[in-house]
């Protein structure tokens, strides 16, 4: 039921360990909530290089490949599927672009970081890839499917 498009569009975002190390977690959080995008999955993860392998297998040529997998592997990361209208999208508008430098500020990427090779955070590039990454990071089991019927909290 995950990834499909429409307003159940579902996209991976990744928290890198710069990121999370900064302590931009509640900030990236907070931003992706305002938007209006639902959480679905959020952890905690320190992943093995193997499985990072997999996540950048189209990388795997570039000169830059293991410096990248160094980096990843280097802390945790903090993992988490968005749902909503348009999200694998409009997650890469609110990141700016690869390159902070190229990145516009009130994006996170503009606002927060310089470097490609420490760019804070890691988001799907198409509803296809988006499938691919939330499967191989996340359980079914994982994943919450959740509604405005439940937010009697919500004042
Ligand atoms: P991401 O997958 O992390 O969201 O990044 P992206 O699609 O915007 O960029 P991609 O080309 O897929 O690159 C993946 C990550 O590799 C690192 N990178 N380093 N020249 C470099 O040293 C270089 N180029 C890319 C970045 O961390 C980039 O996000």
């Amino acid at each position: 039921e995950y990834g499909w498009t429409g307003v159940n569009e579902c996209t991976f975002i990744a928290v890198k360990p710069d990121g999370v190390q900064r302590k931009l977690v509640g900030e990236i959080v907070r931003r992706f909530e305002r938007r209006g995008f639902k959480l679905v999955g959020l952890k905690l993860v320190r992943v093995s290089e193997d499985l990072l392998r997999e996540h950048y297998w189209d990388l795997r040529s570039k000169p830059f490949f293991s410096g990248l997998l160094t980096y990843m592997s280097s802390g945790p990361i903090v993992a988490m599927v968005w749902q909503g209208l348009d999200v694998v999208k409009t997650a890469r508008k609110m990141m700016g672009e690869t390159n902070p430098a190229d990145s516009l500020p009130g994006t996170i990427r503009g606002d927060f970081c310089v470097e490609v090779g420490r760019n804070v955070i890691h988001g799907s590039d198409s509803v296809e890839s988006a499938q691919k990454e939330i499967s191989l990071w996340f359980g079914h089991d994982e994943l919450q499917c959740w509604g405005p019927s439940s937010s009697r909290w919500v004042y």
